[in-house]
Order: C-alpha cells, then structure tokens, then sequence
C-alpha cells in the first residue's frame, strides 16, 4: 500500500535498504551464533545469559572490538524485550550488564620481602602481660572482664578482599556474617570483619596469623580473642561457651588429646573456630606457629614435612591447621598444659555428620545444649563458596548451608513470633500473633533477654 504511494524510484531504494537491513541483521545472528560455537557458552542458557558469557568472554581476553559489537546487539536486545523507556541507547544505570572488572583496579604486585631475612609475624614483644595489665590499670573503663566469668571477647572472622568467583558466594558470605552477629548481639560480643591481607607472605588460611597478632596488641582490654572461618556458622544462638571451664588455659580448640599427641592425626584438632588468650602466652605460640607460612618454597617444604609427620594428611602445602598439629604433638612440654582441646560441646562441627539430623535434632532436643543434640557451630570444611573449586559437589554445599543457617535463624526469628516455612525455605511464617502488649511477650528461649548478656551494675563508673 505505502509501496504504490511512492513512486517507482522511491520504493526501488527502499527495497534495497531493506534488503541491506537484512543482510546486516543475518549478519549479526551469524556472528553470534558462531561466537556460541566456539567459545562455548551455556548449552541451555537463555539468550540474555548467552550475551553475559559472550561478553564476559571478551572482556577476560581484553579485545575491544569484538566488545563493542556485542554490547550493542545486546543494548538492542535488552531495551527492546524488557521495554525499557527512557533515555534508551545508554545502557549505563543497568547493574544487571555491567561488567564488575571494569572498575577492580589492579595495584601491581606486592613488595618482595628480603628471602635472606627469616619469617617474622613483627617486632620481638617480651614482656606483652606486663605492658597490658599496666594499661589495664590505667584505663579501667575497659575492663577486660564484662561480668563474673564473662570476659571480653573479640570474634574474628573476614574473608578476601576480591569479589567470589561466583557472585553467590558474596550472597553466602554476607549469610555467614549475618548468622555471627546474631550470635555475638545476644551473647555480648564484639565483632571484627577483615577483608584485607595484612601480609601478602601469609595470604590464605595462614592470613588469620598477622591479624590475630596485630588484634591483641591493638585491644589489650579483649581477653579472649574468637577466630572463627567464614565456613562456619553458628547453629546454636543459645549456647553460651563454659568460660569457667577455661580460666586456666590460653588456647581452646576443638579436638582430642589422644588424636593430636599420640596419632599426630592431622584432623585431631581444627583451627576453623578458637579461642585465644590475650597475653605474652599468645604471641609466643603465635611466633612459633608461623614460621611455615610464607607462601612459596617455604610453605611448599614444609607442606612435605607436615604430610610426612602427620597421620592421614594429603599431600598439599603447608595448612595452619596441620601445623598446630605438628607443633602441639612435637612441642607438648612447652604448649600442652596451657591448650584445652574442647570435644564436650561443638566449638567446631563438621557439617558432614550434623546438616541431616537438624530435623531429628528440632524434634527431639532444644537450643542451647551445643553438642550432638544441638551443635553451636556447624562448619562447612571442604565447601567453598567463594572460590573455583571445592572438595563436595557445589549443590550439596550450598543447599546444606542454607539449612544451616536457616536452623540458627530460627532461633533468631522465634524472638519476633515467625520461623523458616522449612530449613530450605528463605520465606517465613508467622508463629505468634500480634499483640497490643508486646513488652509482656516472653520469647521461647529467652533470648530478647539473656542473663548472659546482662551487664553487671559496676559501682566503680560513676
Ligand atoms: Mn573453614
């Protein structure tokens, strides 16, 4: 009909325009469907996911060209299936495309440390228990005793300065850390989120070491320093550890005596949730746990000796974990007497043995109890949502840690009268109804309220 209109001239040209506009188009899905081909992106993926691993593709490889073209198809893509209004061609306010890389700013390498000069976590402190309880002395408005057996605790627990691998690992990240300051709020702690490498020598799980150091130096009003791994979450929020129990020790792990001094079983003792005692007990063990961290040959060797020594390691670098081992099970006149390895209750959990009986625990036990019957802390050792690769299979992981957080929330949720639909579910429902009284509502585990977290009324603050 708009052909005849025109005149013959006129509807020529537009015929060829159009037929260009088609060849331009067939061009277009050719090169998107031959990208499909050879960089392989997700067999099943819908077309959006099919442009962000194109795209990713290309920004991985840095070629701008090839860039460039695909963000256009994909800006037409987006504004037209979505319906986008607006300014339309600039494609700038959507997180969804943005490519993250763009704005990670490379800082180059790290100083290279001087390999003639041996391993030091800082500079030689000797006489740490008589400068701390000077400065007690002096400031006694941080006392480092909140309550009778109650000491100040500082719990720390962070996790690298880069974004995960895959974004759901920030999701679970920013679970864990939810999850601890539940369980620190009500029990009167405080809490430390680290996401820088102090010491690039001592980066992965011997980066904790530095930390720690430079932690209680820093807070000579913290007794007790918490180390807790962003693997491991809380699953009892009602357990307050037996601090009486551990007036005379410096150092609390989870493990076994038998297992770490007679086998020098590499899993004798776990270095993912401790306790330790601010005081010159502390740096000594800390100096001396050290020196097989620095990353490179170091570690490397050491890794072989650890695995050599130790019963039932694999062979992989040098571990914090097997390291405690090792210098516990050869150094035990030094060290034993002030170490208490903790296996009445759950001070780490391998998930593995608890995350299936979490129903049977709800139907059977109560809050509170922290061991088999109701675990306070559920670690997901082997799981690594942040990184590559882990040792389970991704789905059993996440799934098992969705349960886990969702059995300590509920304990968080029942102050506030509404609990998970199911330990699977993120959605909850309400358990009480609501009342025109709310200050006369007791929660069922007392925890608006808990005596632990009471603060003692000190005659000395004025
Ligand atoms: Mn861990």
């Amino acid at each position: 009909m708009m052909y005849t209109c025109l005149g013959p001239q006129v509807n020529r040209k537009m015929q060829r325009a159009l037929k260009h506009g088609k060849v331009t188009i067939l061009c277009l899905v050719l090169t998107v469907v031959v990208l499909r081909g050879t960089i392989g992106a997700g067999k099943f993926g819908t077309p959006q996911q099919d442009f962000n691993e194109i795209r990713d593709h290309f920004y991985m490889r840095k070629r701008a060209e090839p860039h460039r073209v695909l963000e256009e198809v994909q800006t037409t893509t987006t504004s037209s299936s979505e319906g986008e209004s607006g300014s339309g061609s600039d494609n700038s306010n959507n997180y969804n495309t943005f490519d993250f890389s763009k704005i990670l700013v490379d800082e180059g390498d790290d100083d290279k440390p001087d390999p003639h000069k041996p391993y030091t976590l800082g500079p030689k402190i000797s006489d740490w228990d008589e400068q701390r309880s000077e400065w007690l002395k002096k400031n006694q408005a941080f006392p480092n005793f909140i309550g009778p057996n109650k000491p100040r605790v500082l719990l720390v627990t962070g996790s690298s300065p880069k974004p995960c691998e895959n974004p759901v690992g920030d999701h679970y990240l920013l679970k864990s850390i939810k999850n601890k300051i539940d369980y620190c709020r009500l029990h009167g702690i405080e809490i430390f989120y680290n996401m820088a490498l102090l010491d690039a020598e001592m980066a992965g799980f011997w980066a904790k070491l530095p930390l720690i150091r430079k932690l209680l130096l820093s807070h000579p009003e913290v007794e007790f320093l918490w180390w807790m791994d962003s693997d491991a979450m809380f699953t009892d929020m009602a357990f307050e550890l037996p601090w009486k129990r551990y007036k005379d020790y410096n150092l609390v792990m989870h493990g076994w005596n038998e297992m770490v001094y007679d086998d020098k079983n590499w899993i004798g003792l776990n270095t993912g949730s401790f306790l330790l005692r601010n005081g010159q007990w502390a740096l000594d063990i800390l100096d001396s746990w050290a020196p097989m961290g620095p990353k490179g040959k170091i570690r490397d060797e050491a890794g072989k000796v650890l695995t050599r020594e130790l019963k039932g390691r694999p062979v992989f670098e040098a571990d914090d974990q097997s390291a405690m081992v090792y210098l516990l099970a050869t150094q035990r006149h030094k060290w034993g007497n002030k170490v208490y390895l903790e296996n009445a209750y759950y001070l780490h959990g391998y998930w593995g043995i608890l995350v299936d009986r979490y129903e049977e625990m709800i139907e059977s036990y109560h809050p509170g109890l922290g061991d088999h019957r109701w675990p306070l802390v559920t670690h997901f050792v082997g799981c690594k949502p942040c990184g590559k690769f882990g040792d389970y299979s991704v789905e059993r992981c996440l799934k098992q840690m969705d349960r886990a957080f969702n059995f300590g929330d509920n304990q968080i949720l029942q102050m506030y009268g509404f609990t998970h639909k199911s330990l699977a579910s993120r959605r909850v429902k309400r358990v009480r109804n609501e009342t025109d009284n709310p200050l006369e509502v007791k929660d069922e585990l007392g925890l608006l309220h808990p005596t632990f977290k009471a603060f003692k009324v000190s005659s000395s603050v004025a």
